[in-house]
């Protein structure tokens, strides 16, 4: 009997039984995409995604190259509780008169992508067609700053909490919370009212000392700067306290409770977040916007140093430790990869991929990332500007050619949005170890310290079409996403 002969209800049970033994047999790579809030992740896997289901131009992504892809697309994804990455919608977005960026993310999600290609020995040619699986998470960069407090008890994390509320540049934004704090008994009997106001002015503090630069680091925990599903929760209504002599706090007291409370968000937030989405991973990219903390000046991109290295010491966990349990597989690629690289003339990527070598060296060496092969570069996932050189005198300046962002200023000048401009970045300076030398900055502002010789605007997204009127997809312009792509997926497609 063919298939075609059986009852409309068998014959559909059994294509999607074979359709799930197929999925089964599939390998499948976990693509961890990391970064920071702002870093961008989601633009990443929106370009990435499209190129590869639009057959972008990849000349060195080699499967592309030698035409042996013969097609992506997206499957759903195999966490049934997990939302699908709105793929579509952000896409959508782009392709708006005026283009706009996608929005900020607010809560995890998930997405599948099948590649079928030939493969390029004749060998495993003879086996058949292959195919991949890619599996890749977002979620909002806030979270990621919480990796740290995994390794650290209330003891520990308490006194760093209150030293980075009491740095200068944080002063303002902390003085409510820090007075409230100096007028509290840990020791009293324990409140929940006063758990509540402290954790308001906490919380408080926390939005504002990062709002004047979302795109820096900012202190945590990260459900505070942005709590999904949590809002309100009593796993975070708690504060941190300052330093406390002695043995930890009596039972029923305001500060075995605010421990408590602690212990409690790592246990049901943070380990399950770390748990479900990075203990698995195969290979990772980790996106860092160097270009944001050098354009902030002042600690920035030493404090963006510190906050890397904290997190990617999650990855390669100590023997014996509660991570090392949950973390069975091994991630054998590494790409630290800095975004946004289309703010800079070509001519400079080099000296970018110099600043993120100093943020992420240190990260590897501590992390002690041994055995995983690791690679650095600069790239743009969705470009837009194009180069162009513009004359000084008797100078020639090489500059990019953009829409800068509504707001955003230059020399005096506030674009609206719309109008293109040509703008000379500035240089990055050859030796990137005097951009983590500079002062902090100073109370009440957060651009005390900024290297003056540069200056990165934000642009527009390019103008795309998601159709032409004759059906093709086309695909977005990048640079050195390619790369990028072959370093993670390349040998997978072989
Ligand atoms: N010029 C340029 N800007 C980019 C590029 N990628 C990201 N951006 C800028 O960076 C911003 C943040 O990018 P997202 O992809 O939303 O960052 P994210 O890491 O997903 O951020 P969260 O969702 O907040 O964690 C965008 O709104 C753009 O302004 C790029 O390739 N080129
Ligand atoms: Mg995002």
């Amino acid at each position: 009997m063919r298939l075609s002969e059986l009852s409309g209800a068998t014959a559909d049970a059994l294509k999607n039984a074979g359709a799930s033994l197929l999925d089964l047999m599939t390998p499948t790579v976990r693509l961890g995409v990391t970064g920071l809030a702002r870093s961008g992740k989601t633009v990443f896997i929106t370009a990435l995604v499209r190129n590869l289901v639009a057959g972008g131009r990849l000349p060195f992504f080699s499967a592309m190259a030698d035409g042996r892809i013969t097609r992506a697309y997206l499957e759903p994804q195999p966490d049934d509780s997990v939302p699908r990455f709105a793929y579509e919608a952000h896409l959508a977005e782009l392709a708006k008169d005026p283009p706009q960026w996608p929005e900020s993310t607010r809560r995890i999600s998930q997405l599948r992508v099948t590649i079928e290609y030939t493969p390029a020995g004749t060998v495993r040619r003879t086996l058949g067609p292959g195919r991949l699986h890619v599996d890749i998470v977002d979620y909002p960069g806030e979270w990621l700053i919480d990796l740290p407090l995994l390794d650290m008890s209330f003891a520990d994390w308490s006194p760093r909490a209150v030293a980075e509320a009491r740095a200068p540049q944080r002063a303002t934004a902390a003085k409510p919370w820090l007075a409230f704090l100096s007028a509290l008994d840990p020791d009293a009997p324990s409140s929940e009212q006063v758990a509540l106001a402290g954790t308001a002015l906490f919380t408080r503090y926390l939005l504002e000392a990062r709002a004047p630069d979302s795109e820096l680091m900012a202190p945590g925990p990260g459900r505070f700067l942005l709590p999904g599903d949590l809002a309100g929760s009593p796993l975070l209504t708690f504060f941190p306290l300052p330093p406390k002599a002695g043995a930890g706090y009596q039972r029923g007291t305001l500060g075995a409770m605010l421990a408590r409370r602690f212990e409690s968000y790592k246990t049901h937030v943070v380990q399950p977040f770390f748990r479900d989405h990075f203990a698995r991973l195969d290979r990772q990219i980790v996106l860092i916007d160097a270009l944001s903390a050098v354009n902030a000046g002042g600690g920035a991109l030493a404090e963006l140093q510190r906050s890397m290295e904290a997190i990617l010491r999650c990855f390669r966990p100590g023997p014996h430790t509660w991570l090392s349990a949950i973390m069975p597989r091994r991630i054998d690629r590494l790409l630290f990869a800095a975004t946004k690289a289309d703010h800079l003339h070509h001519t400079s990527h080099d000296r970018l991929e110099v600043i993120l070598r100093l943020v992420a060296e240190k990260a590897i060496e501590r992390a002690s990332f041994a055995g995983a092969e690791v690679r650095v570069m600069a790239l743009a996932a969705l470009r837009s500007t194009r180069e162009a050189e513009a004359r000084e005198g008797r100078q020639r300046l090489p500059c990019i050619v953009g829409v800068p962002m509504p707001g955003e200023r230059l020399g005096g000048k506030l674009y609206d949005g719309r109008t293109e401009a040509a703008v000379f970045p500035g240089d990055l300076p050859a030796d990137p170890a005097s951009l983590t030398a500079l002062p902090a900055p100073t109370a009440g502002s957060a651009v005390v310290g900024r290297d003056a010789s540069v200056h990165f605007l934000r642009f527009r997204p390019p103008r795309i079409t998601l159709e032409t009127p004759s059906g093709e997809e086309p695909a977005l312009p990048h640079i050195r996403l390619d790369r990028a792509i072959e370093f993670l997926l390349g040998d997978r497609l072989a």
